[in-house]
């Protein structure tokens, strides 16, 4: 049976990570409590009281929290890294703009709890590359990187000044077989999986050899889920926390995949993502989200590739 007490709102519902954090609030919450926000409506949402909003838009964002009764917001609308280079202005309004809408909102106490994730992408080419301490060298290179440093400390200053109880994770590249990635420099390691049960080949966009952070979807829902349910004195780090699942590189995914799908090929054509990977880290040290609050990952490299191969075969979601 769900829980009652928290009426939830998501904004950028539709999107990778909204359309599985929708399904499992809903689970916790139960339905009619979690309301899915996005630009358009999508027909994952059919059980929940969607409503059509623009993230710019304080009033109507204003007008939803009251209509339903929100206490708690997971704000994921964002522009990311490799549409932001593309689009820098918009990422820069959207990405920041967005977010003051969301603190003020918990300032003037309409709402108790925000989640508002970060990215490794916080990291830059002068940051440490191999198991990337939570405090450190931070200067990012992408306008992206630079919005979710730039989130991180408004999230603090909120916090600080103003008790408002906001809560972060920077993740790694997601993966997951449910929905798919929008505009990310990680995104390749999901397009693999569809690439390889479509035609058993691969053009990757980025080297062989660039290591990178990923994770899971299924560890990043529950991580997210661990954060915002943790006694508030246990989140003392209210910039973002670190969090690591595991490290690979193109190559090493593609011969994981090739256990599975021995006749698998991939090929590298590098192209302006290249520059973003090689800003960020290879590895990160999650430490302190494991001290404070208890964090753990589950998945490996084998057991990821196999449950997105087994799922989206037997989901019949290959695109
Ligand atoms: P996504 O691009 O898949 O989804 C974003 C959603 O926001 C989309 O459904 C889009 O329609 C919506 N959106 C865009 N502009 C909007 C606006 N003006 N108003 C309302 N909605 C709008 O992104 P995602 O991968 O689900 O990422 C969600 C959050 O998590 C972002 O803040 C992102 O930076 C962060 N993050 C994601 C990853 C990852 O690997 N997916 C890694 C690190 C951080
Ligand atoms: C991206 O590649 O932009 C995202 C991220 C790591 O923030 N997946």
């Amino acid at each position: 049976m769900a829980n009652t007490g928290e009426k939830v709102l998501i904004i950028g519902a539709g999107g990778q990570i909204g359309l599985e954090l929708t399904e499992n609030l809903s689970k916790i919450w139960g339905a009619s409590n979690v309301v899915p926000t996005d630009l358009k409506p999508t027909e994952s949402f059919k059980n929940n009281p969607f409503e059509q909003m623009d993230a710019l838009d304080k009033d109507a964002l204003f007008g939803i929290v009251k209509k339903h009764k929100i206490t708690q917001v997971y704000h994921l609308a964002a522009l990311l890294s490799a549409t932001g280079e593309q689009k820098p202005m918009s990422a820069w309004k959207l990405n920041m703009e967005s977010l003051f809408h969301v603190l003020d909102l918990a300032k003037e106490k309409y709402i108790k709890q925000v989640y508002w994730p970060s990215s490794i992408a916080v990291f830059g080419p002068t940051t440490p590359r191999e198991n990337t301490p939570q405090y450190t060298v931070m200067e990012p290179s992408t306008v992206y990187g630079i919005s979710k440093q730039a989130g991180e400390r408004w999230c603090e200053w909120y916090f600080q000044k103003h008790g408002v109880d906001a809560r972060s994770l920077r993740y790694p590249g997601l993966i997951g077989w449910k929905s798919a990635p929008g505009g990310g420099t990680t995104d390749y390691a999901v397009h693999i999986f569809h690439e390889a049960l479509k035609t058993a080949s691969y053009e990757c966009f980025l080297s062989e050899n660039t290591t990178l952070p990923m994770m899971h979807m299924e560890d990043a829902i529950r991580a997210t889920i661990e954060i915002m349910q943790a006694p508030a004195e246990k989140v003392k780090i209210r910039g973002s926390y670190n969090l690591s699942g595991i490290s690979f590189s193109p190559k090493e995914i593609a011969n994981e995949i090739k256990k599975h799908i021995p006749e698998f090929k991939i090929s590298y054509k590098p192209d302006f993502r290249q520059a973003i990977a090689d800003s960020w880290p290879k590895s990160i040290d999650d430490s302190r989200a494991r001290e404070d609050w208890g964090w753990k990952v589950k998945y490996d490299l084998p057991k990821l590739v196999e449950n997105m191969l087994v799922n989206l075969k037997e989901h019949n979601l290959v695109k």
